[in-house]
């Protein structure tokens, strides 16, 4: 294992060595943070080898305590592995965990467990019940043993009955299987899925929780239901490792969910339109929250993360609830790791001119986390938007940060090297429709000339931003942090994460410039970077 690290990360989740992938069971216990992770314990990065429970505790989701690992095998039905799954506190009190165990035949059912001791309030130890399998596949069920699995965490609706969705298909048809159980341990298989749809492939880690439709930030428990809440149905789409999700109703009389507007075609919502995969929200009761965790992996070869001797990572946890449109959810990186942030940089409200950079000084480039929000105007040179250009990952991998247009690219050249030979631009473009006035805003992260490195993928991610660029500003809050850029646009509406390997933007080597390549100045209203304290994950 190499002793240089310089993509390890300060201020993101991630254990000391070897593969994490899933996060698992996030829960407030006794007024402790619980993040459980899907971790294999052997191997310094490598995926392969079996799945147990990582864990570890915190009072602020920011700085981490390691705990013992849990839900080693323990019994047939989790002797190959502890896969992922969710906490459900019932009676009140109680944490019970609901994962997927596989069996020595490798079929995948689920399991129970227990804290042995639920004084404790850091939930060290965990027993598998005996009546394990609690759900299994079957001949009657129709279920496919190697295609069952990720149970959500359950609610609960007067009739007494606690309900859990596990992720499935038959052939091509995704599916959020229902079962449902008055006491956790005896469950029945609804006769319907509470949702489906065909040519979806393996949905993996569904979520499905309630959010308030007033638009503030606060969240709801997951058992809510009326006329104050919206539901979301949060699939992973195995096929091309995307978190979806969709705004609609929870029709509680027939158990089935009905999406507002369609579920999965070419523009399905997307929690992050780069990196993000397997993602899952909890309640935090204390701060009335709904938190939102996701496992980012490595863009680089398993060779590199085999000598890097880990892999996988945990995005920022962020705070989600229901925008004001009530057509997408807003997400926002929690308050508290605010509190990591140091020696704020304040540039002066100042133009950028058309084709220039302006360096970011005094900062940690590497470990920072910097907002900045623009000002532009209607002018007459703006590109025309195609109407056949639908596809906005496509578009922007075609105008990358150094093709110039009217109004943009302008952003920012994240983990850039002084010569600019490597950097990670996060930017905007905006366009004039074809045929009216209306303008579009595209968002890009463009990883191409990230690392001076050939292995890694490099893949450029992007998204349309709906919003009207001159009304409302644009702006951007980017979380830099050595081998991942997290980038906000416009308070929360759109995200987009990657994973980058420089090899000379590292460490004290790296820096930050805000940059304007396109015809028109753009007007930079505000700019504030901090440089970021390391957080305690041991
Ligand atoms: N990872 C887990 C599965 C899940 C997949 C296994 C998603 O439970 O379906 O580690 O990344």
């Amino acid at each position: 294992i190499s002793a240089d690290q310089p993509y390890r990360t300060a201020y993101h989740f991630q254990p000391v060595q070897n593969w994490m992938n899933d996060p698992c069971g996030p829960v407030i216990y006794k007024g402790i943070y619980h993040l459980f992770y899907q971790y294999n314990p052997i191997g310094n990065g490598s995926p392969d080898g079996p799945r147990v429970w990582g864990h570890s505790t915190s009072f602020d989701m920011v700085n981490w305590s390691p705990q013992p690992l849990i839900l080693e095998p323990q019994m047939v039905s989790n002797m190959n592995g502890s896969y992922s799954g969710s906490i459900t506190i019932i009676q009140g009190y109680i944490p019970a965990i609901l994962f997927t165990g596989i069996t020595p035949q490798n079929e995948q059912v689920q399991d129970l467990a227990f804290p042995k001791d639920i004084s404790d309030p850091y939930l060290k130890e965990w027993v598998l019940v005996p009546e394990n399998p609690v759900m299994s596949p079957t001949l009657e069920n129709n279920i496919n043993a190697s295609s069952f699995r990720d149970p959500t965490t359950a609610w609960r609706l007067s009739d007494g009955n606690w309900r859990v969705l596990i992720g499935s298909k038959i052939d091509r048809l995704g599916l959020a299987l229902l079962f449902r159980s008055m006491d956790f341990i005896n469950w029945v298989q609804a006769d319907e899925p509470l949702y489906s749809y065909d040519q979806t492939g393996m949905w993996e880690c569904p979520d499905f929780f309630p959010v308030y439709i007033n638009g503030f930030p606060i969240g709801v428990d997951t058992s809510a239901i009326g006329p104050t809440v919206k539901h979301v149905l949060k699939v992973s789409l195995d096929d091309t490792k995307r978190d979806i999700y969709a705004i609609g109703t929870y029709d509680t009389t027939k158990d089935a969910y009905i999406p507002d507007a369609g579920f999965l075609n070419d523009s399905s919502l997307r929690y992050d339109y780069g990196k993000y995969y397997a993602s899952k929200t909890f309640y935090d009761n204390l701060k009335m929250q709904r938190i939102l965790l996701s496992w980012i992996n490595e863009s680089s070869t398993v060779e590199d993360d085999i000598k890097k001797g880990w892999s996988g990572i945990h995005a920022i946890p962020r705070r989600v609830w229901l925008d004001k449109s009530r057509k997408q959810l807003i997400q926002w990186p929690i308050a508290e790791i605010e509190r990591l942030r140091v020696n704020p940089v304040i540039l002066p409200t100042q133009v950028i001119k058309g084709g220039s950079t302006i360096e970011i000084p005094r900062i940690t480039a590497a470990q920072a986390d910097v907002e900045i929000s623009f000002r532009v105007r209607d002018m007459p040179i703006i590109e025309r938007f195609d109407a056949s250009w639908t596809n906005p990952q496509l578009l922007c991998s075609q105008k990358g940060p150094t093709v110039s247009g009217g109004l943009g690219p302008f952003g920012l050249l994240t983990l850039a090297s002084t010569g600019l030979e490597e950097y990670t631009a996060v930017f905007f473009r905006i366009f004039k429709a074809y045929d009216t006035n209306k303008f579009i805003v595209l968002m890009c992260s463009d990883q191409s000339r990230s690392s001076l490195n050939p292995t890694p993928d490099k893949t450029t991610y992007g998204t349309f931003v709906n919003v009207d660029p001159i009304r409302e500003g644009l702006s951007l809050r980017v979380l830099i942090d050595h081998s991942i850029v997290e980038s906000f646009a416009n308070k929360g509406k759109n995200v987009i994460t990657a994973r980058v390997y420089p090899t000379l933007a590292i460490y004290d080597k790296t820096r930050l410039y805000a940059f304007n390549y396109g015809v028109n100045n753009v007007d930079i209203t505000w700019l504030t970077a901090w440089s970021m304290r390391k957080a305690n994950i041991a």
